[in-house]
């Protein structure tokens, strides 16, 4: 009888092995089923002495256990398998009109602007941080340069937070100075940034724009360096058949300082309302850092010297499609929109 116990768990766990789901029940019914063929052997158990019964007894039930577990084992097997199979057919393809009938969405063009820019930057070893868009009127004037009741602080007219001593930034230019206060020299970083100027709207000014500023400090860098990076960078962004200007200009935080204009598209440089009737339109402000903000930063003005750049996103962003009027950006019409 115990060898015919184990010859059942054998045969059993041999079909178990290969059976599929329904083929398992019925060998569950075949083995431990009513009349099953350990069922038969507990039920004849009366049949044998006190001693047998005991012994063939708990062989049938460890018998049971044994096949009942190799059944359970393989169920799971083979449930697992066909939950694979299943996901693997049923895989859904988002990006298919049939599963996802919505229209697909994409960055604005100034987002799209800004990772465009910063992709570049970073292929020429800039790295990219971030500044704040309420600042203290120390970073956003003092620090550089622009002391207390300078007739150059009304050249941005500027959002107070009423109450403190706060602002929200004027540009990207106070993102300069928290670099400089984290890190030693050499430095070669872009900071991308909302900013705000509390002045009327026409076709290439909003109260709310976008700037990339950028700062390179090392011993040795000149105004050449500037020019270089900034014709490579404004050269790659736009292709090399643009026209650039370099014009001098004043701000307080560069000396020598410039201010750089390309063509305008939209005129061929004849003049126009976008470009104002000059022929070109104002990308950028630039300079030799002044002294006076690397000795705010507690930076060795005898030792080192930078460039800083202060890039309009949107003006780059109208140049570069040809739109001639910045406050399409704002407008969320989603005609506009979808063309990017
Ligand atoms: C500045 O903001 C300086 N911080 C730039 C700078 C940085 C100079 C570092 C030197 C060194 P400006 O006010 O000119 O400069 O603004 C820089 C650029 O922002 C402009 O060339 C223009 O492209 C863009 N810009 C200025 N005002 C507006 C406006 N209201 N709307 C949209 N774009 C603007």
């Amino acid at each position: 009888m115990n060898n015919n116990i184990e010859e059942i768990v054998k045969e059993a766990i041999l079909q178990i092995k290969t059976a599929d789901l329904k083929t398992v029940e019925n060998i569950k019914i075949k083995y431990l089923g009513k009349n099953g063929a350990l069922t038969q052997i507990l039920k004849s158990l009366s049949n044998f002495s006190a001693k047998d019964r005991k012994n063939i007894g708990s062989k049938a039930n460890s018998a049971k256990s044994v096949i009942e577990n190799e059944i359970e084992s393989r169920k799971e097997t083979l449930r697992k398998t066909l939950l694979e199979e299943k996901m693997q057919k049923e895989k859904l393809d988002y990006s298919s009109d049939f599963y996802f009938p919505f229209s697909k969405g994409s960055f604005h063009p100034i987002m799209q602007t800004i990772q465009d820019i910063c992709s570049i930057f970073k292929s020429l070893g800039f790295s990219v941080a971030q500044g704040y868009e309420i600042e203290t009127q120390w970073y956003n004037f003092e620090a550089l340069n622009i002391p207390k009741n300078h007739p150059a602080r009304d050249v941005q007219d500027t959002f107070y937070l009423e109450g403190t001593e706060e602002l929200l930034r004027t540009h990207t230019s106070p993102g300069q100075i928290h670099v400089m206060e984290s890190q030693k020299p050499p430095v070669r970083v872009i900071v991308p940034g909302r900013v705000y100027r509390n002045e009327a709207s026409d076709a290439t000014h909003f109260s709310t724009f976008h700037q990339i500023e950028g700062l390179a400090v090392d011993e040795d860098i000149t105004f050449v360096d500037l020019k270089a990076v900034l014709s490579d960078f404004i050269h790659k962004f736009f292709g090399y058949g643009i026209d650039i200007s370099f014009r001098p200009s004043h701000f307080q935080f560069t000396e020598p300082s410039a201010e750089v204009d390309v063509q305008c598209v939209f005129c061929n440089g004849k003049g126009c309302r976008v470009c104002k009737n000059s022929g070109w339109i104002e990308l950028l402000g630039c300079g030799i850092v002044h002294p006076n903000v690397l000795k705010a930063v507690n930076y060795d003005s005898e030792k080192y010297t930078g460039y800083a750049f202060g890039l309009g996103v949107e003006r780059i962003t109208m140049f570069k499609y040809g739109i001639d009027d910045i406050r399409l950006f704002y407008e969320n019409d989603l005609r506009f929109l979808k063309q990017f």
